[in-house]
């Protein structure tokens, strides 16, 4: 497949300025009617030139003649003589075979669209690319009582009855927008309505469309779609645009959710949601996604990406915005705690890896696979650097300048940093290498204090990533106090230091005391720490730094440090620090339950291999059980002791205390166990019987999987009962017992596919199973490679229904650099296997012959 290039980026041939689509809906057979008004872009004599894929052309009219269809490289070519013309097309397409889940397609007798990225020309002939902005007036015909609702973008205009049962609605949308944005959707849906009015005093009727059943499951969704549009007007002084904001929810989805342009559409996962069957951790996540989406309505649809390599800057942008929602309704200390893990879970293997690619990538075969951790969880990183070192009143000029210059614009990264260095007078100049350059920094530490004062010496470097093996110096941002190592206090307030140079030492002044260092407080960069301890330091920072970031970090710096030892020397686990500093935490009456809960879970293993040379995944699982264990029976009664004073959680409560509460009893139960088996067994039965939220219940139920005893046999029939009916919830039955890290957990795995409830076709029960277990080292690194191959087993046969979805489970295989040669050898040839693979699509073919490297 060929490469596409940034650099080769050249502004449209053709314009569409207008475009009016009738569809006569069908599920096995949709006919689309298309008029494109076409205006020539600049001084040329190149034909048009549309994009399109899997359609049936019935018919080619140009001015109102027929003409003879005639293709190059699967587009359709149209020649044109003058500046402007109009093009009709009638095309057949059938949503029902659909099973890639982009352009229109069934999901559960609903019809319903995905057009990001290149999913439009699924439906029609277009010039499908973000830079060409059209207005768009759509006709929807279908039968009456399959589909009583029929909803487009925009504006409804008008509706009536047609003939044969069937009936019509016409749908207009004032803004320009690229036809990424299009969508529709056709269904019998029930509706939660309701409304906001604007900062201007404009009322916008606000609906969530699903199935009758689910209807009682959004009012969390509602109230965080209110949220939003008040947090956007205070926040960023955004308003909203049209009358109406529907978002719908369907079942088979690829990501997440989608931003289209009145009319989000949203996986199932993060719309319903209710606390006896959502966990809180669902229901944080339906409301970050709701105003993730509600947020792209600025940053994203009236200011819009030029070409897909700019993909970071409505992404990055407005998960930097979803961010700052979530600090502000929850606690900002556990949410930043919450989006380091996830960057660190996520981004920074994928940055130290061979998929490694800046923010703003360079090249792709297929965009698809670039909807990556970088371009979303960095790139809001890199957003959240430039407001550190711009201020928040300068940031927030930034971004009013940035979306009045370039509203209804197609524009590009650069367009937005210059937006920000305009606003503010700071020269962004080497900061823009976060664009450029991929892989996460290292900054080395070290702290020197004699009677002259206090001066700290850092050192960067950049680590060669695929195609990029020489790196400058990038601007980072480091948040730096200093600890008295007497007193506990901050003996050196804390100042912004800014690293720009390979070495660089900074002057702190005298402090009156020995001072521990307290570094890149709140994350301030996305950047490795590599710092120079002095004995006892560690220690000190994890039980009483005052930055609550930089104190859970200190915790996990000292977890990793020992468990590394241990890992490396093959001796026993030095437990003594970690045992100490997690009965602190569990003892402190000024710490907050969420944040204890945080600070006394152990990184993963995942991490720990990670940060390892040829890693030996049973010895990292060895490791970290022993230390589980230690902690379970050496601090059983103060566990117990929290864990029953958890147990008061509110369970009819979302407060962010009742769910701290919850989080921490999920923490302790789990650690009790490992301690105590018996003890672990007969509270996680009894939490599970008497739960009334499923954070209660799926927290004991994963607890007695991993215990494995009869009780949890029995737990999860129950469970498997109790919500039959309930896909979401079913998915969850998938994933807890695809999460269990035992080497031989793979034959329940492969029963688990034979399950008459397991389908390949849904991307959520896919990711239940195969997400859960690829995620899960103890498991899916067996040392005779069979978890491996059962990983590319399932990818190819994923891959004939849906590239997309199977191409996100190749990275794990990718991660062959980090293990020792038996297994590397084997992940690498289940890679082989994949790419032997006859008719493989380019999403897959792109991933695995990039991570065999
Ligand atoms: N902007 C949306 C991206 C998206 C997507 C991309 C590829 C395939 C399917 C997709 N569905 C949605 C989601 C977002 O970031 O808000
Ligand atoms: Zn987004």
């Amino acid at each position: 497949p060929p490469v596409i290039r940034r650099e080769d980026y050249r502004a449209p041939d053709w314009l569409v300025p207008e475009v009016e689509l009738a569809f006569d809906l069908d599920p096995a057979r949709t006919i689309v009617r298309a008029r494109l008004s076409v205006t020539r872009n600049g001084e040329h004599d190149r034909p048009l030139r549309l994009d399109g894929e899997e359609l049936e052309l019935l018919a080619l009219r140009v001015d109102g003649e027929a003409r003879e269809a005639r293709f190059e490289d699967g587009r359709l070519v149209v020649d044109l003589p003058g500046s402007s013309a109009v093009i009709e097309t009638d095309v057949a397409i059938a949503p029902e075979k659909n099973s890639q889940l982009m352009g229109l397609y069934a999901s559960g007798g609903i019809l319903c669209t995905q057009c990001e990225a290149e999913g439009f020309r699924r439906i029609t002939y277009f010039a499908d690319r973000p830079d060409v902005l059209s207005r768009y007036r759509v006709r929807l015909e279908a039968d009456k009582a399959r589909f009583p609702v029929l909803l487009a973008n925009g504006n409804p205009i008008e509706q009536g009855d047609a003939a044969d049962g069937r009936h019509f609605a016409l749908w207009e949308d004032p803004f320009p927008k690229p036809c990424y944005l299009f969508a529709l959707v056709a269904g019998d849906l029930q509706c939660n309505r309701d409304s906001f009015t604007t900062m201007s005093g404009r009322e916008v009727e606000l609906g969530i469309w699903v199935r009758e059943a689910d209807l009682s499951k959004t009012a969390l969704a509602m109230q965080a779609l209110k949220d939003s549009f008040a947090w956007d007007e205070r926040t960023y002084g955004r308003e909203y645009d049209l009358d109406r904001f529907n978002i719908v929810a369907v079942s088979d989805f690829n990501f997440g959710a989608m931003e289209n342009k009145g009319l989000n559409i949203f996986n199932t996962r993060y719309v319903l949601a209710d606390p006896e069957t959502a966990t809180d951790g669902d229901i944080d996540a339906v409301a970050a996604v709701v105003a993730h989406e509600y947020f792209h309505n600025w940053s994203g649809n009236r200011v819009t990406c030029r070409d897909w390599f700019q993909l970071s800057l409505k992404e990055g942008l407005t998960v930097f915005r979803d961010q700052g929602f979530s600090e502000d309704m929850g606690s900002a200390a556990v949410q930043r705690i919450d989006q380091v893990r996830t960057l660190r879970a996520a981004q920074f293997p994928e940055d130290a890896g061979p998929l490694a690619h800046p923010i703003r990538p360079d090249s792709y075969l297929e965009i698809a696979n670039f909807y990556t951790a970088t371009v979303y969880n960095k790139g809001a990183e890199v957003i959240r650097m430039m407001r550190t070192i711009l201020g928040p009143e300068a940031y927030r000029k930034g971004t009013d300048l940035y979306f009045e210059r370039h509203d209804g614009q197609a524009v590009t990264c650069e367009d937005f940093v210059r937006a920000m260095e305009d606003a503010s007078g700071v020269d962004l100049k080497q900061f823009r290498l976060w664009y450029s350059q991929a892989g996460t920094p290292t900054v080395q530490a070290r702290l020197e204090q004699d009677g002259e004062g206090t001066t700290l010496h850092l050192a960067q470097q950049v680590p060669p990533t695929p195609g990029q093996s020489d790196k400058q110096p990038m601007v980072i941002p480091l948040r730096v106090a200093l600890i008295g190592a007497e007193s506990g206090r901050e003996v050196a307030a804390e100042q912004l230091v800014l690293l720009t140079e390979g070495e660089q030492t900074v002057d702190l002044g005298t402090v009156g005391e020995p001072a521990f260092l307290s570094i890149n407080r709140g994350f301030s960069a996305p950047v490795l720490v590599d710092a120079v301890r002095k004995p006892g330091e560690i220690e000190a920072l994890a039980a009483g730094d005052s930055d609550s970031f930089a104190r859970f970090e200190a915790g996990q710096e000292l977890m990793t440090r020992d468990m590394l030892a241990a890992i490396r020397n093959g001796g026993a686990v030095e437990v003594e620090a970690i045992v100490a500093a997690v009965g602190a935490t569990l003892r402190s009456q000024s710490l907050d339950p969420a944040f204890k809960a945080d600070a006394i879970a152990l990184p993963g293993e995942s991490l720990l291999i990670e940060k390892l040379d040829a890693a030996d995944p049973a010895r990292v699982h060895e490791v970290r059980e022993e230390v589980r264990r230690a902690i379970g029976t050496r601090l059983g009664e103060d566990l117990q002791r929290a864990y029953t004073a958890a147990s008061a959680a509110d369970p009819t409560s979302l407060s962010g205390a009742d769910k701290g509460l919850r989080r921490l009893r999920a923490a302790t139960l789990a650690l009790i166990a490992a301690g105590d088996a018996k003890l672990g067994a007969s509270l996680g039965q009894q939490q599970y019987e008497a739960a009334r939220t499923m954070t209660e219940r799926q927290s004991a139920l994963m607890v007695l999987a991993m215990l494995g005893t009869d009780a949890s046999g029995k737990a999860l029939d129950d469970f498997f009962t109790r919500f039959e009916d309930d896909p979401l919830v079913i998915d969850k039955w998938f994933a807890v017992q695809a999460s269990v890290p035992d080497e031989s957990n793979l034959h329940v795995v492969e029963a688990l596919q034979q399950h008459p409830a397991f389908t390949l076709a849904n991307p959520n029960r896919l990711r239940a199973l195969a997400g859960s277990f690829a995620g899960t080292p103890s498991a899916f690194h067996r040392a005779d490679g069979k978890g491996y191959d059962w990983l590319a087993e399932v990818i190819v046969a994923a891959d004939k229904l849906n590239p997309q979805t199977a191409a996100r489970f190749v990275a794990p295989l990718g991660r062959w650099r980090k293990i020792e040669p038996g297994r590397a050898a084997r992940m690498r040839a289940a890679l082989q296997r994949i790419l032997a693979e006859p008719g493989l699509s380019k999403d897959v073919f792109e991933l695995a012959s990039k991570s065999l490297g």
